[in-house]
């Protein structure tokens, strides 16, 4: 996870972004890997008012004691994957960070989508590190920033590694939008810190 970023994209504070962060065959594997053995779910939220289905797929994995919860709904917790907890154990090695929790979308092409949001819940307190590892098609993350709503983009890259930290959460909200011409699947990795619930 050390090579120099061979295509800086313009970010603002708070996001850093390494283009090859895993090789393309790596990425690659593990995207299939994963794609074929994770127990993926697609649960039902409700978000202003509205109640249906995500449109992606998912999978929350942490360690024992978390519980993580967006939308008034709590999420089925599965255990660390030997392959995602090397992966922890190397990030947290690299970025001198723990983390405890990983949230994996699976977009199955380019209709499916996350809103935006920002990860401001409080169990990740107040300037929370989340690392997005992309797998598979390059999507665009977009970026919003909260009072003067200008918008940019990052795009993710196959192997790509996107770290939001500082302000990031609190500045800006972040969305993968819809791309219809899109026929290629993406997973996204995003390790998180969940505080331990106060007793
Ligand atoms: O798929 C992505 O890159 C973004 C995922 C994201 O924002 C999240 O899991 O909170
Ligand atoms: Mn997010």
């Amino acid at each position: 996870m050390q090579r120099p970023n061979a295509n800086p994209q313009q970010l603002p504070n708070g996001f850093s972004y390494q283009r090859t962060a895993l090789s393309a065959q790596k990425s690659l594997d593990l995207f299939y890997h994963l794609q074929q053995n994770l127990p993926w779910q697609q649960p039902i939220t409700t978000v202003y008012g509205r109640t249906g289905a995500i449109p992606r797929l998912q999978c929350f994995i942490s360690d024992n004691d978390i519980e993580y919860g967006y939308s008034q709904s709590k999420l089925i917790v599965e255990p660390w994957p030997a392959v995602l907890l090397a992966m922890r154990k190397r990030l947290e090695q690299h970025l001198q960070q723990p983390f405890n929790s990983l949230l994996v979308n699976y977009y199955r092409d380019g209709n499916d989508t996350m809103g935006w949001h920002s990860d401001d819940e409080i169990e990740l307190g107040s300037e929370p590190t989340i690392v997005c590892i992309s797998l598979g098609a390059e999507r665009a993350l977009k970026l919003k920033h909260k009072t003067s709503h200008k918008v940019s983009e990052v795009k993710l890259h196959s192997g790509s590694c996107l770290v939001m930290h500082g302000h990031s959460q609190r500045d800006f909200q972040h969305a993968i939008a819809k791309q219809t011409t899109l026929a290629h699947p993406r997973i996204s990795l995003t390790f998180r810190y969940i505080l331990p619930k106060p007793n």
